[in-house]
Parts: C-alpha cells; sequence; structure tokens
C-alpha cells in the first residue's frame, strides 16, 4: 500500500493513484476542477495505449532531453494538473537540464498560482516563477496570456505538458521550440509541437529526466544529431496507430 488504499498488484494501480493525486489537488487548491475533466481524457487515451511508454514516445523523450540540454534558457511550465500529478519530477528534471519553473495556469487566480508556488517549494524548488506576470503571449485573452518577461518570455525552449490548444499555438507562434506532453495526438497542442511526447506524464517525465542524465556528457553535435534526426510526423502517426491497435 502507499499513499491510497489500494494495493500495488493491483491492474490498474497507477491509473488510480493518478487519479487521487487529481482529487487531492483539487481538494488542495492546486488543481481546477476542469483538470478533472482533462485527467478523465487524459486515463481514456492512456487506456487504449496500453498504459505504457511505446518505442516511439521514449524517441521523443530523448529528443527532449536533448533539446533542453541545448537550450540557451530552458522553461517547464506547470499547471494544476502537472503540480498534482508530478511536482517533485518536474523539479529533478528541471534541475537535470538547468531549467527555471514557471508557473502558466489556463484558469489564472492569484490564489491558486500562490498554492502551486508553495507546493513546489515543498517538494524541493529553490525558485519558482509565474508571479511577476510582466511578459503577455501575444494574441490570446488577458489572463491566459501573463507569463514572466525573464521566464517563459525570455525562454527558447519550453515544455509545456497537458496545455491547452490555443496556448500551446500561441507559444509555438512566438518562434519557440515547444515540447509537448499530451496523451491525444490529435490535440492542437501535439500537433503544433516542435516534439509532441504522447505518453502520459507520470511515466514520460522521469523518462527525459534519466535520457538527460544520459547524455550529459554528449557533446553539441551529437545533440544536434539526434534533434535533427526526429520526424515529428512520424511520431504522431506512431502514437495514433499505437492507440488504434491498442498499444504499439
Ligand atoms: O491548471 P490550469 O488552469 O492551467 O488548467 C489545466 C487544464 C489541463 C485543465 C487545461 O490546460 C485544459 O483544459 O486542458 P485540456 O484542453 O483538457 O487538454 C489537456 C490534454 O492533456 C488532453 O488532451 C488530455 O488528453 C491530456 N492529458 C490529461 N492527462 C494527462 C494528459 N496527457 C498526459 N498525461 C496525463 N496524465
Amino acid at each position: 500500500m502507499s499513499d491510497i488504499e489500494v494495493p500495488e498488484s493491483h491492474p490498474r494501480y497507477e491509473s488510480l493513484l493518478t487519479r487521487h493525486r487529481i482529487e487531492e489537488g483539487v481538494d488542495l487548491g492546486i488543481t481546477s476542477r476542469q483538470g478533472l475533466i482533462a485527467q478523465g481524457r487524459g486515463e481514456a487515451f492512456d487506456y487504449l495505449i496500453g498504459e505504457q511508454t511505446t518505442a516511439s514516445a521514449d524517441e521523443a523523450e530523448r529528443v527532449a532531453a536533448a533539446y533542453l540540454l541545448l537550450a540557451d534558457h530552458p522553461v517547464l511550465s506547470i499547471n494544476g494538473n502537472v503540480a498534482a500529478l508530478c511536482p517533485g519530477e518536474m523539479v529533478e528534471l528541471a534541475e537535470a537540464v538547468d531549467a527555471d519553473l514557471e508557473v502558466n495556469l489556463f484558469n489564472r487566480t492569484e490564489e491558486r498560482m500562490e498554492a502551486i508556488v508553495t507546493h513546489l517549494r515543498e517538494h524541493g524548488a529553490d525558485e519558482v516563477k509565474g508571479l511577476t506576470a510582466d511578459g503577455r503571449i501575444p494574441g490570446l485573452d488577458h489572463e491566459r496570456a501573463k507569463v514572466d518577461a525573464d521566464g517563459i518570455g525570455d525562454a527558447d525552449v519550453v515544455l509545456v505538458p497537458l496545455e491547452d490548444g490555443d496556448r500551446a499555438e500561441a507559444l509555438a507562434a512566438m518562434g519557440k521550440t515547444e515540447l509537448v506532453i499530451d496523451l491525444n495526438p490529435l490535440s492542437r497542442s501535439a500537433q503544433s509541437a516542435t516534439v509532441p511526447i504522447v505518453d502520459n506524464i507520470i511515466r514520460a517525465v522521469p523518462n527525459i529526466t534519466r535520457h538527460a542524465r544520459n547524455l550529459a556528457d554528449a557533446s553539441e553535435t551529437e545533440l544536434r544529431t539526434i534533434v535533427d534526426a526526429f520526424d515529428r510526423e512520424a511520431a504522431l502517426a506512431d502514437a495514433e496507430r499505437a492507440i488504434r491497435d491498442g498499444g504499439e
């Protein structure tokens, strides 16, 4: 048993644990109620993909690690679902690739912003950006457009997990290299990404960190070879095929 009353041997253990974390996130004021709906959609796709990291997603995660290591200013964007599902894992990834963490919400309220910053600090983060909000993403309404000018505003590479399609497209339009984690390969976020990672964030983030640690000593030329070889259309097609065929 761990933090929920379900034995780890239960065949749907991971899925139930994930659901429990989102519920707890809502209770803590971190996750929005819309986050529950997003979770349900994610679970359905994860079930169809076989609740596993496909070979193609693993490759996308390695490519994401290479992009983060090559970046001048990488930023990891955190919303209410990400904060509830894998706060410590995001902090670890930020450390592994020397990235900033920035809270960036679709349904932005100051209370949720503060609650998430505190939650990330409790999970080991030193600095968390997002509260200054002195930058704007062009083409979005006021609240959703807010970013830190020296955070996402200045980033060349941004990891945006579980993002709403509108904002993912607007960030891509700013010319940023966008690494998107989204279990739906047909979502506008995945479709607009430089690197679409079709995997559950719970599995994807620790795997990107593992790849980043393995690539820590790689030369710039080696990292460039990895990112140049990536074919985003093939990755999206592989993911859709895996979902239609029930995994792999
Ligand atoms: O905290 P906020 O205010 O920023 O709001 C965050 C949500 C997630 C509510 C907001 O961004 C939203 O409404 O997102 P969507 O449009 O529902 O998109 C979320 C996408 O993430 C969907 O395509 C889901 O399939 C996918 N998803 C959900 N859970 C997971 C996931 N992908 C990977 N791992 C998951 N655990």
